[in-house]
């Protein structure tokens, strides 16, 4: 595409997207995530970026999803979806933040001199899909996003609001025809499809109930389930809360974050002693699980325990159908509680890798095993398989014994239900309730498998989150000086105290996680550390204060 093409289409653009603010905004954990008046001319940027993406992909699909995942309503984002249906490239994210922070006088110079470094063949066809959340500043940004595709030539397909895993599936399946269909029926067909058909091979028995209660956060996954809903012919008993209406806001004390951080049960939700609950987030990218016993204490079922529950039932049906040489392992982060990560390796002999916050990190890492499972504490997770443990799977299906052959062939439904591109709560949901049933497990003999150190997060307001640098997979502290040596020593009073301090890539904030042997403790050791981040870190606003 010449230069002079470039002009008319920025100076027309730019009318209607300028960029209005000069504060510097980063690609993050997750993509760009701001207050949404801050983002218009962003999200335009990136539909440029999703042309020359897709271009250097060799016109393979791009995937734009408009979200703030689990942030309060006014916030907003924008992130890049790959070809796979993967998070985009980790070296575009330099790209990507210097489009978005450039001039509108620079911008035409600098997509030309993206174009010319990344060498993108700008004259290839392009479709970008785009996907937005609930939220009420989505519509106009999903706009600006297929503006920008378009200014570059590119075709763009809006599907409206959908699930952030939806779009990283649809994304999938358009440029592997062989993954499932990209539509939402495409989806329904696969994962929900799946899930009915394995409910065919496990009879409902010993103490697992049809009845699951959802938390849906006032976003979309909560909408979406009730579609699901009425095609579940009685397989599961989905009773939903928090779908948005009777003024319930996004994420606001309720969602999968909500629930994981305060270790409260959501606002909203029917209270039922014992009954199971899903909690999800505003884009449906996350589940936790929880119940409230009959003393009113709520007992939390989080990634690290959905990750333990699929990996111990993935492993069984290996070892049923013989395919124990099929290498299994899991990724957890920082977040994941010590009592999960010594029960995986010590209990399931099953090897952890520790990577950075962020799927994309728990993603890569995935790949390298046969089967990887990967799930941040707070909900965010899936499993992968290689196309090696497939093969090996679907043979067995076809050709072992009879036992293994029944094995493989739960396992064959079992990755059908997954949505192998992204952490999804609706297909982990799904895979959640096929184990609790396969098990005939209700939520406190799912708790019973090992007990929880407790522990607490944190968030403090420093003026420069960047000030903070970390390194060993985010457990060590490398600045500000003299941090890590302050969080050393008041570890060091604590039993079993462990704690860590990072930047949130998706809020302005530091994020502070303790544990230690006793709530009290873990409650007393954050507070600590979050005092020595305002002291050495630039803390603004009231010094966090130690517990009574
Ligand atoms: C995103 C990422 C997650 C990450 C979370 C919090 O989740 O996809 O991997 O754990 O942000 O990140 P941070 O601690 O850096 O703010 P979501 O559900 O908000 O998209």
């Amino acid at each position: 595409m010449p230069p002079s093409s470039l002009r008319v289409v920025y100076a027309f653009a730019r009318e209607m997207h300028p960029k209005t603010t000069d504060i510097f905004i980063q690609y993050g954990t997750a993509g760009f995530r701001t207050k949404a008046n801050l983002l218009e001319h962003v999200v335009y940027r990136m539909g440029l970026l999703a042309v020359i993406r897709s271009r250097v992909k060799n016109g393979r699909t791009i995937g734009i999803m408009i979200t703030a995942s689990h942030n309060l309503e006014p916030d907003n984002g924008v992130k890049l979806i790959d070809p796979d249906g993967e998070m985009l490239e980790q070296s575009w994210e330099a790209i990507a933040t210097k489009l978005a922070n450039v001039s509108d006088n620079d911008l035409e110079a600098t997509t030309a001199e993206i174009i010319k470094e990344v060498n993108a063949n700008m004259t290839l066809k392009t479709s970008i899909f785009i996907g937005m959340d609930t939220r009420y500043t989505s519509p106009r940004l999903a706009q600006a996003a297929a503006n920008g595709v378009m200014a570059l030539k590119g075709t763009p397909k809006e599907f409206g609001i959908v699930t952030t895993p939806m779009l990283h599936f649809f994304v999938k399946c358009r440029n592997d025809n062989t993954y499932g269909t990209p539509t939402e029926e495409g989806y329904y067909e696969k994962i929900v499809g799946a899930f009915k058909n394995i409910r065919q091979k496990l009879p409902v028995y010993g103490n697992y109930s049809t009845t699951l209660y959802v938390d849906g956060a006032n976003g979309v996954g909560g909408k979406k389930l009730n579609i699901i809903k009425k095609t579940l012919d009685g397989e599961l008993d989905l009773k939903l809360f928090n779908l948005g209406g009777n003024g319930g806001k996004l994420n606001l004390n309720c969602g999968a974050d909500f629930v994981k951080v305060s270790q409260k049960p959501p606002v909203g939700v029917e209270h039922v002693p014992m009954q199971r609950v899903a909690s999800l987030d505003g884009d449906s990218d996350r589940i936790v699980y929880y119940y409230v016993d009959d003393k009113d204490k709520m007992h939390l079922l989080d990634g690290d325990r959905i990750a333990t529950l699929l990996a111990s039932y993935i492993t069984e049906l290996l070892t049923a159908s013989e395919a124990k040489h099929l290498k299994l392992g899991l990724v957890q982060t920082a977040y994941a509680n010590g009592a999960s990560t010594a029960y995986i390796t010590q209990k399931l002999k099953v090897p952890v890798t520790c990577v950075k916050t962020g799927v994309k990190h728990l993603h890569h890492a995935a790949l390298s095993y046969d089967i990887g499972v990967y799930f941040e504490a707070n909900g965010h997770g899936t499993v992968i398989y290689s196309d090696n443990a497939k093969k090996t799977i679907s043979k067995i299906a076809e050709e072992g014994e009879s036992e293994q052959r029944k094995a493989a062939q739960l396992l064959l439904n079992f990755i059908d239900m997954t949505n192998e591109t992204v952490g999804d709560a609706i297909s982990d949901l799904f895979l959640v309730e096929t184990v609790l049933c396969a098990r005939g497990l209700d939520a406190e003999q799912w708790l019973s498998t090992y007990d929880d150190l407790p522990c607490r997060q944190v968030k403090v307001t420093v003026q420069d989150r960047n000030v903070i640098s970390t390194a060993d997979a985010e457990r060590v502290c490398t600045s500000p000086e003299g941090l890590q040596t302050r969080i050393d020593e008041l570890v060091a009073a604590y039993a079993d105290g462990r704690a860590f301090v990072r930047p949130s890539g998706t809020e302005d904030v530091v994020r502070v996680y303790a544990e230690a042997d006793t709530q009290q403790s873990a409650d007393k050791l954050a507070a600590e550390v979050s005092q020595a981040v305002y002291d050495l870190a630039g803390g603004v606003g009231n010094r966090p204060e130690l517990p009574a």
